[in-house]
This record gives C-alpha cells, sequence and structure tokens, in this order.
C-alpha cells in the first residue's frame, strides 16, 4: 500500500546560509528521494514573518525569532514524496538543537532552540497553509 504524494514547505534559514550548509542540507534532502518541486533565496520581510508565524507572535520568543529570520537570505523550497510532511520533520529533528538526535540535521549541525537551521511544515494541514503564503502560484 502506498501514501499519497505530499508536499512541504521548508525554509533552510538564515543561518544555514551564513554557515555555508545550504549544499548539505539540499543533499540529504535529495539523498532521501524527496524532490524538490520549487526552490528560491529571499529574504523574508516582517510582514511575511508574522503571516508564517501567527501561531508564536505574542509569544516572548518571537521579536528575536524575527529579528533572525529576517536578518538575510533564506532557500524556501517545495519538497514533495510520499508522505513527505512528516518524513522531513523526522529528518530536521527536535527543534532544540542541543537536544535533537544524532542523525537529524539539526542533531549533527545545530546547537542552539532559535538557530536552528531549518523549519518545515509540520502538518498536512500547516504546509497548505504555508504553500499559500510562500508560493501562491503554486
Ligand atoms: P519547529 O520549528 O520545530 O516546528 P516551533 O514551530 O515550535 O518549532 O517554533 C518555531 C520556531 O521558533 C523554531 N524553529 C525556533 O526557531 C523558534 N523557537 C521555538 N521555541 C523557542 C524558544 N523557546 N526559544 C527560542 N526560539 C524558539
Amino acid at each position: 500500500m502506498s501514501s499519497p504524494t505530499e508536499r512541504s514547505l521548508v525554509l533552510i534559514k538564515p543561518d544555514a546560509v551564513r554557515r555555508g550548509l545550504l549544499g548539505e542540507i539540499l543533499s540529504r534532502f535529495e539523498s532521501k528521494g524527496l524532490v524538490i518541486e520549487a526552490l528560491e533565496l529571499r529574504t523574508m520581510d516582517g510582514s511575511l514573518a508574522d503571516a508564517h508565524y501567527a501561531e508564536h507572535v505574542d509569544k516572548a520568543f518571537y521579536p528575536p525569532l524575527k529579528d533572525f529570520m529576517t536578518s538575510g537570505p533564506l532557500a524556501a523550497l517545495i519538497l514533495s514524496g510520499d508522505s513527505a510532511v512528516e518524513v522531513v520533520r523526522s529528518m530536521i529533528g527536535a527543534t532544540d538543537g542541543r537536544k535533537a538526535a544524532a542523525g537529524t540535521i539539526r542533531g549533527d549541525l545545530a546547537l542552539s532552540n532559535r538557530e536552528n537551521l531549518v523549519h518545515a511544515s509540520d502538518s498536512p494541514e500547516s504546509a497548505e497553509r504555508e504553500l499559500a503564503l510562500w508560493f501562491p502560484k503554486f
């Protein structure tokens, strides 16, 4: 039995671009067999940050998160494949890079709770919302 192809919105964050990890992170997703359907280098502005992180805008950690996410270019991607949302989430690991399991992107490459290299949609419903924000033409 095969699962339907899903799409996930993935952001390779400004810390990853600054650290020269874009190729390594893209390579992990490609090696897994996920398909890059769209890929764009762009800088998030404040209003897109507020919309993207709508569930976090009132939290204490949001202002520094917004500063970080708008601090430089990031790579926005659509990744697709069988169960892509869950597969990508398991590949990136827990939010806090200090606690993320070894073998995951954050577990291997991040040591921070904020500068944690990658965002990925956490459910098919979030993916639909985020894809409409970032790639309205897709
Ligand atoms: P995830 O990215 O693992 O889905 P969320 O959605 O809970 O995590 O949080 C969104 C982003 O907010 C995280 N990627 C991280 O950059 C930041 N963040 C979450 N919790 C904290 C926190 N306690 N302190 C600082 N930054 C946080």
